[in-house]
């Protein structure tokens, strides 16, 4: 019998998307470079179902029935490009090349170009949930033809992470960079909602005066509530995790610099191109890069700061309430620039894309899956045309009711000289906003002094500069 789908790359994400392919009952067909690994695959795991292990390219292309749906899973970047070249010609039209490796999106829109010429799908697909989720069922975020998702979507339902309602978490996202482009923004969030745990910690241990073990008790009742989520659930984890060597708190053991595989820095770069503004995001990616300069960390030791004293034991409870109500608003505030992104990403490239199902499917399997991504497509569901998640009733009620104790807390921290970069930038976006008038007219001023740059009026259309140098009368620019 021939394969319904194909899997080439046999490290450790496409060992286990293959594995959950053939516990779901599909036949299999597996393929490495190195032929040891798809040896020490079918040796390892052949019993859990159907897999046609092939050592050669055109092995593996004649094991797959037709059209051929092919999975790429190797090294993003290059080794992608190379594997393509080495299957196209093996190909025929109308078959399907799934990428379901990190890739840029602009990679993506290349490839699928180039691919579209030969007669070839090409499935630039997100994946997200790491290995467990590869195996288990992860979130998966396709972008190509409708074509090439019909005769894909089946399969990829069957080995996606299911939501509460039963919903597999995967839908057809857009054409060509539409996939990646959203798994990019995930990422981002992903940065983002990290962050912000991080400083709900750091304020609890440096303010609250709360112990590892203690501040992992507060997120685990967190998590019963609306920050119910995969990171607040292992963030109580890790917090409560003691170190086998010297018995203390791990989070105590190890080096405070965070490190970057550089899809956060993606969306960043990406929302700069397409002049989106994310700052939530990037103070979470600022925040990593900032943490490594040991050298200036260094260096900056004797800056002084504030004298403070840890709160009392019951300002200090009130305070970890407080907290979590910083924590949920500035998430509100992440979700709105994530999704305000992908809106302008799909309007620049023609995507489509329905923001309601990209919250649909990251409701399970993936990093930032939370009870809340439930509420975001409720609120895209009843307004598909929504401009900013936070102008849905709803989340304005929400954080309306958030925003006395989260202005408490990016004060506390400020007063306190605890930096909270992710809480702040998302109280500034905020409140920028809500305001009737932002100071970008005396911007507009100083750019028409200096470069004749123009402005326009408050009162009447058109574009004007004032003869700064001159008499300072106005006149028309446009
Ligand atoms: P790696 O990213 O470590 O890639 C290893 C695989 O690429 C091996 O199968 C290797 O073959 C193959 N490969 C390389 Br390297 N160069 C090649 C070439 N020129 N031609 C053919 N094959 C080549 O594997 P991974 O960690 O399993 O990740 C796979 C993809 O999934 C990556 O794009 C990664 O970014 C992504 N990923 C996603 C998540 C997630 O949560 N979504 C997590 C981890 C990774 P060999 O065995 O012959 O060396």
């Amino acid at each position: 019998d021939k394969a319904q789908i194909g899997v080439t790359g046999l490290a450790v994400m496409g060992s286990n998307l293959a594995r959950n392919f053939a516990r779901n009952g599909l036949t299999v067909a597996v393929h490495n470079r190195t032929a040891a690994r798809t040896r020490a695959l079918v040796e390892e795991f052949g019993d859990e179902g159907a897999f046609v292990p092939a050592e050669s390219a055109e092995d593996f292309v004649a094991a797959l029935e037709r059209p051929r749906r092919l999975i790429l899973m190797v090294k993003a970047g290059e080794p992608t490009d190379a594997v393509i070249r080495e299957f196209a010609p093996l190909l025929e039209p109308g078959d399907v090349v799934i990428d379901g490796g990190n890739a840029h999106f602009a990679d993506t829109r290349r490839r699928e170009r180039e691919l579209r010429e030969l007669g070839i799908h090409f499935v630039g697909t997100g994946v997200s949930g790491g290995e467990e989720g590869a195996l288990h069922g992860p979130s998966i975020m396709p972008g190509g033809s409708a074509e090439a998702y019909a005769s894909l979507g089946p399969l990829l339902e069957r080995i996606a992470a299911k939501a509460k309602d039963g919903a597999p978490c995967v839908t057809h996202i857009g054409p060509d960079g539409a996939g990646h482009f959203v798994k990019m923004v995930h990422n981002g969030i992903e940065y983002a909602d990290m962050q912000l745990i991080a400083e709900a910690y750091h304020l609890l241990r440096s303010v609250a005066g709360y112990s590892p073990e203690q501040i992992s008790r507060t997120f685990r009742s967190w998590n019963t509530g609306r920050l119910d989520s995969y990171l607040i659930e292992i963030t109580a984890e890790v917090l409560s995790h003691i170190d086998d060597a010297t018995d203390e708190p791990f989070v105590d053991v190890v080096a405070d610099e965070a490190e970057q595989k550089g899809t956060g820095r993606w969306t960043v770069q990406i929302a700069l191109d397409l002049g989106v503004p994310v700052p939530g995001i990037a103070e979470a990616v600022f925040a990593r890069s900032l943490s490594g300069h040991t050298e200036l960390r260094r260096a900056s030791g004797e800056l002084p700061g504030p004298a403070a004293a840890p709160l009392g034991e019951a300002e200090a409870a009130a305070f970890a309430d407080q907290v979590e109500q910083a924590l949920y608003a500035s998430k509100i505030v992440s979700y709105t620039q994530g999704f305000h992104q992908i809106r302008v990403g799909s309007e620049t490239y023609g995507w489509g894309i329905d923001l309601g199902a990209v919250a649909a499917v990251w409701r399970a399997g993936c990093i930032i899956r939370a009870a809340f991504l439930d509420r975001i497509r409720a609120a895209y569901d009843a307004e598909p045309g929504l401009v900013s998640l936070l102008s849905d009733k709803g989340f304005t009620e929400e954080i309306g009711a958030a925003q006395e104790d989260w202005r408490a807390v990016v004060a506390g921290a400020a007063l306190r000289g605890v930096p909270t970069p992710g809480f702040s930038a998302a109280l500034a976006y905020y409140d920028a906003l809500r305001a009737q008038r932002l100071p970008a007219a005396l911007t507009q001023g100083q750019r028409d002094f200096f470069g004749a740059h123009s402005y326009r009026r408050t009162d009447r259309e058109g574009a004007f500069h004032t003869l700064w140098g001159g008499d300072r009368s106005e006149v028309r620019a446009d």
